[in-house]
């Protein structure tokens, strides 16, 4: 998979998206992830990228013209199939979008700063637009990064056992169980029973019996809506 992102802080994107799983992924050569400083594209030689909001109000607005380009230009050698803002005003996302996503081939991310980008550019360039919950962050490359992170480690070869993301929180709506490692007794805390007992089929049911109940007590939303 190839990922695009626009930023006018590309320097935001570098540490999260080259370390532990990502880097892996980059390594392998199963994720490719390109970052572009929209000031490539500024409308002068100051690098403006933004403008004053028409009507009136504070804070600016990241103006068509540079957007404009900066997405031509890099549609011009790639075929996109989503392109992606990201916005507080966005759909939340979750595993469901995150799994759909995993599939694609080419993403752009553009990532807004200040008020937001001028919205035609919304309707006549971004097919779909993701906020990754319901708080304002200072601008979206942290949101595109942990976009990016949710992709990458679904795409087959990333992780090492392969089967593990099918047993993440949210793949099928639940949380996950909780877990335990060595030493079995730390403190006079002991480790459930059932893990001990080298029963494969008692621990699956004891972990499908604590993911209901994880997601029962603490994500009840979970269970009865398709969220
Ligand atoms: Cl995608 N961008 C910004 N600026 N804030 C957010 C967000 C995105 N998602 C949640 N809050």
């Amino acid at each position: 998979m190839r990922i695009d992102i626009l930023s006018v802080l590309p320097e935001l994107l570098e540490s999260p998206l080259n370390h532990s799983i990502m880097k892996r992924a980059k390594d392998k050569g199963l994720l490719e992830v390109h970052t572009h400083g929209l000031r490539t594209w500024a409308v002068n030689k100051y690098g403006q990228v933004d403008d004053y909001q028409f009507g009136g109000g504070a804070g600016m607005v990241m103006m068509c013209e540079p957007l404009v380009n900066a997405i031509e230009s890099l549609s011009a050698g790639t075929t996109y199939d989503e392109v992606i803002y990201l916005t507080p005003d966005g759909e939340r996302l979750n595993q469901r979008i995150v799994n759909q996503l995993s599939l694609k081939q080419n993403l752009l991310m553009i990532c807004g700063h200040y008020k937001g980008i001028d919205d035609r550019v919304r309707e006549h360039f971004v097919t779909r637009e993701i906020s990754i919950g319901d708080y304002v962050l200072s601008g979206g490359e942290l949101a595109a990064a942990v976009l990016t992170d949710a992709i990458g480690r679904l795409l087959p070869g990333v992780l090492n056992d392969e089967t593990s993301a099918l047993f993440d929180s949210f793949q099928d709506d639940l949380l996950a169980p909780p877990v335990y490692t060595r030493p079995a007794d730390f403190r006079g805390w002991k480790v459930p029973e059932v893990l001990l007992s080298g029963d494969p089929k008692k621990v699956d049911e004891w972990r499908h019996e604590q993911s209901l109940s994880r997601t029962r007590t603490r994500r009840p939303d979970l269970l009865d809506e398709d969220a």
